[in-house]
């Protein structure tokens, strides 16, 4: 049931356990919606307990925020809090191994920022327009604090300045700028907080984005460019999954394109983002391959090789460049026999 944030306010009050969940490949917007909320819940007495909805590692470059160490992998989780609240997640898929978690927790809340997010929770709270899950975040914690800590900020910072591309993206508007004034206001720091998350890259990282865009291609009219990263890449530089999570945004500056897509081979599965860089809706795309995500930022997973795959989404690309050109853009387009995996 959709929910006001003051009703989900009030559903929570009472309760004195908590779990809280982002999606699966968590990114800045995932961790700081779970640590802003963290935060905040604790600072109410409420016994809360960070959850990673996948068996991985959170990026070091947010080990600065409060509630970092804390992190529990859901998959280890056994207790059953009185109220599991998920942030920043689409589709009960992407709770990963914290979707048994929701299910057996007496009260359970969805809040999201994603178009169609269809988390099953007994309330939920949708804002498609919102920038970041980290900005409704901190509209429940005005409500449920009267001043939200420095901490909690500082995290919902964090999260609007990594969905938001650096305020770069089409997300990016007047309530958005609004809302991370009242991060400053309340505490959070620009600078250290762009210094941790966007010049803290370890060498290896720095040097794949230089194969990036080495690699960097355009179809004929130009319109999307790609690229991509090579198993051996990850292994020989030793690059995280979650620290190449950022690199489609070099593919995405390239000037004039409508279009960028990244491939990342993890192994056998190719995980492909797409980003619009115009108005285009990118998710059109992504939902084709089984995949799903924003009007401007989605992707997919295909399993194979990706010097098998590679051609064969090239050749979808010239597809869907096709119809950019003839204004046919998000009509049925051939997927050459590609299924989500
Ligand atoms: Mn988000």
């Amino acid at each position: 049931m959709e929910a006001t944030l003051e009703e989900i306010a009030r559903y929570i009050d009472g309760c004195k356990t908590a779990a809280i969940s982002g999606h699966v490949n968590a990114d800045g917007d995932s961790v700081g919606s779970v640590l802003a909320l963290t935060s905040c819940l604790r600072s109410l007495g409420i016994q809360a307990t960070p959850l990673l909805a996948d068996d991985a590692t959170v990026p070091d470059k947010y080990a600065g925020f409060e509630g970092y160490g804390d992190f529990v992998f859901s998959g280890r989780y056994e207790a059953t809090p009185d109220v599991f609240i998920s942030v920043d997640t689409s589709t009960e898929e992407r709770m990963g191994h914290s979707l048994p978690v929701m299910r057996r927790s007496p009260k359970s809340v969805s809040i999201d920022h994603h178009k169609d997010s269809a988390v099953s929770a007994e309330l939920t709270h949708v804002e498609a327009d919102a920038a970041s899950a980290c900005m409704l975040v901190w509209e429940l914690a005005k409500v449920l604090c009267d001043a939200p800590s420095a901490e909690v900020a500082s995290a919902c910072y964090a999260g609007t300045l990594t969905d938001t591309g650096m305020f770069q993206f089409q997300n990016c508007d007047a309530r958005c700028m609004q809302a991370v004034g009242e991060f400053v206001d309340a505490g959070a720091n620009p600078y250290e907080i762009a210094t941790d998350v966007y010049q803290s890259k370890a060498i290896g990282l720095i040097k794949l984005e230089g194969r990036v865009a080495e690699r960097l291609a355009l179809t004929p009219r130009g319109a999307i460019a790609y690229s991509w990263v090579a198993k051996a890449d990850f292994d020989e530089l030793g690059v995280t999954k979650s620290e190449s999570e950022g690199l489609v945004d070099i593919v995405r500056s390239a000037k004039g394109i409508e279009i960028g897509i990244l491939m990342r081979d993890e192994g056998g599965i190719i995980r492909c983002n797409i980003r619009s860089k115009k108005h285009l809706d990118v998710s059109v795309i992504a939902k084709r391959f089984g995949g799903g995500g924003h009007v401007a930022a989605s992707g997919f997973s295909l399993s194979g090789e990706l010097s098998e795959l590679l051609p064969r989404i090239v050749e979808v690309l010239v597809e869907i460049e096709e119809q950019i050109a003839s204004g046919a853009y998000g009509s049925e387009f051939d997927t050459r026999g590609l299924a989500g995996a």
